[in-house]
Order: structure tokens, then sequence, then C-alpha cells
């Protein structure tokens, strides 16, 4: 019988979807959301420069070529992209030290002495891959744009983080509606390298294995309000933990004003809080700590309903999944 590929129907009440069992299951996770995609987007500061678009193109085909296992094949990126990178890695570096966490920190200096970080250097994803797996045994993998929430959470179960390669548009550093190798390597790549965070991630990816619609939503919600808009407790101070936080000036600045409302960490308010993709977050969710945020993570899961668990490795799964027909 032929499969839809998508789908795997068990009875006409319990269906779920196919995820990846194995690693190698994430050459097909790639399904790309063209929300905020150059060639489509009117409002993308790329929309009306064809060179921009054509390398854009030319770095994303590396994410389509790519298989699991290959070494990230390098990019030599333009003085121009090299300029863009310089200018927000300098305004940024120096608001870290009275803004961002001390994970983050940390590991920033770590990445600075070991993988190339510099405001001349835009690094390499192989180099911070290898990085990352001595670390906390996260890999990157290349891919093209925006990718579906279903898609991204599930390789986050693998430790695996699907990192974009293309910069953002030199009209526009300190901005990007899309994900673009600035927010990855200044927001997300350093708090991968951090233990407990890398574990709260791969947590939030294991949750999503299967889930339905509707759980995929919350759980993307709560990726939003944690690890993107996240912000959490030291010392007495709040401080940001959050990758879109880390690799937006404006928003990083924001964030620890006055001006937004920032409430305790709850999953439960957290999942299903309305939020904001074009302009910066009205609301912030603080965390006492990252072990806290796992803890009450871990409570949250436990109340998701699937038809089948999913232990602490993504290999080990109850309930019969592989002997459905
Ligand atoms: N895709 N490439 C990429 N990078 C992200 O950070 C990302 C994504 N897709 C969805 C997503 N983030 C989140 O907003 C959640 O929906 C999981
Ligand atoms: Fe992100």
């Amino acid at each position: 019988i032929k499969r839809n590929a998508e789908d795997v129907k068990t009875t006409k009440e319990v269906k779920f979807h196919w995820f990846p069992k194995k690693i190698a299951d994430l050459d097909r996770c790639h399904h790309l959301v063209t929300k905020f995609d150059p060639d489509l987007d009117q409002d993308h500061p790329g929309y009306t420069d064809p060179t921009y678009r054509e390398r854009r193109k030319m770095i994303g085909d590396i994410a389509f070529r790519y298989r699991h296992g290959e070494t990230i094949p390098r990019v030599e990126y333009t003085e121009e992209e090299i300029g863009t990178w310089r200018e927000v890695y300098s305004t940024l570096r120096d608001l870290y030290v009275t803004h961002a966490c001390s994970e983050h920190l940390e590991a920033f200096r770590l990445l600075e002495r070991h993988c190339g970080y510099s405001p001349d250097n835009i690094p390499q994803l192989e180099d911070v891959s290898s990085f990352l797996k001595e670390r906390t045994g996260f890999l990157l993998r290349p891919v093209a744009g925006l990718l579906s929430a279903r898609d991204f959470l599930a390789s986050l179960a693998f430790r695996v983080f699907q990192c974009t390669q293309y910069i953002r548009h030199a009209s526009s550093p300190m901005h990007s509606p899309e994900p673009d190798c600035v927010h990855e390597l200044l927001g997300h790549v350093p708090m991968l390298a951090d233990r407990t965070f890398a574990q709260f991630s791969q947590n939030l990816g294991l949750a999503s294995l299967g889930a339905s619609d509707e759980d995929i939503e919350k759980l993307s919600t709560l990726y939003w309000f944690t690890v993107e808009y996240g912000l959490c407790k030291q010392n007495g101070e709040v401080k940001a933990y959050g990758a879109g936080l880390l690799s937006s000036y404006g928003e990083l600045v924001h964030s620890l004003s006055d001006e937004p409302e920032k409430r305790e960490f709850e999953p439960e308010a957290a999942a299903v809080q309305p939020y904001q993709d074009q302009t910066y977050q009205p609301v912030y969710f603080v965390s006492e700590s990252f072990p806290d945020a796992k803890e009450k993570f871990r409570t949250y899961v436990a109340g998701i309903k699937r038809p089948f668990s999913v232990l602490d490795s993504p290999l080990k799964i109850q309930g019969g999944l592989e002997s459905v027909k």
C-alpha cells in the first residue's frame, strides 16, 4: 500500500504525524515557510535587490544539497557581508556586558577564543558545529530559511539546530524579518553551548515529536517566549537569554527597560500568550533559572496527550509506533 509520507493513520480516531526516528531522518525535515522570504515578502529589505536575492539563493542551495553527516561547506563572505556583520557585532557586543545572561557571556568568550568570532570574521557553521558538539552534543545543519515549526522543533529532539548561513541585507544591519546567520551565531549558538539550556532545548524538541497541530502551536509559542525572547533572573537582576533579544540591539534594550510587562515564567500561560513577530514584544516571561524553567516545562509536557511516549532518547519510543500499519 502506498502511504502519504506526511501522515500515518492508525485508526479513525487516532492520527499522528510522521516524525524523524533517527538523526539522518532530518534530511526530510526541510519544509520552509515563505512568510518572510525576500522573493515574496514586499517588506523584506532585500525584496527590490536582485543581487541580494541571487546571493541568498546560492547560499540556500548549500542547505538544499546538504545531507546529514556531511561537512558543512564554507562560505566565502563578501566585504559587504562582513561589513554588515561587523556593524551588528560591535554594537551588540558592548551591550552584552550589561544585558546578557552569564551563560551567554561565558560562551561568547570561548567562541571568540576558539571559533573565529570577531568583528572582522563571520564564523563558519562547520567550525561552530564542532565547538558545540564538544560542549553539549549539539550539531548545526544548514537550512535555507524559516523552517516549519514542526520540522524545526523535531530537529531539536536530536540536538540538531537548523541554522541559516546567509546574512541580512546591508541596508538594514540592525534588523532582519527572517532568521539569518547574525541571529543564529550571536543569539542561539552561545546559549546552545550551555548544558542546562541545551537539555531544555532538546526537551522542547522531544515533546514535539508526533504532537498534534494544536500542541505544535503551543510548543512553538513556548519556544518563542523562552528560546527566542526569554528573560531570567541572575543575582537579583533581570538578564536576557532569548536569541531574538541577543541578536537585536533595539529589542534587547527595550526588553530590560520599564516599558514592557514582565511576568513570571509559567509554561501554561506562555504557551497561549499571543506574540508579536512584526515589532517588539509587549510581554516577556522571566525564569528563576534554567534548571527551574526546565523543571516547570517537564511538568507541562507530562500533560500533553500523545498515543505514545518519547523517553529521554528519541530512539526509545513506546507504544509500538513502528509496528502500526
Ligand atoms: N526556522 N530556520 C529557522 N530558524 C528558527 O529560529 C525557527 C525556524 N522555524 C520556526 C521557529 N524558529 C520558531 O518560531 C518556532 O515556530 C519553533
Ligand atoms: Fe531563532
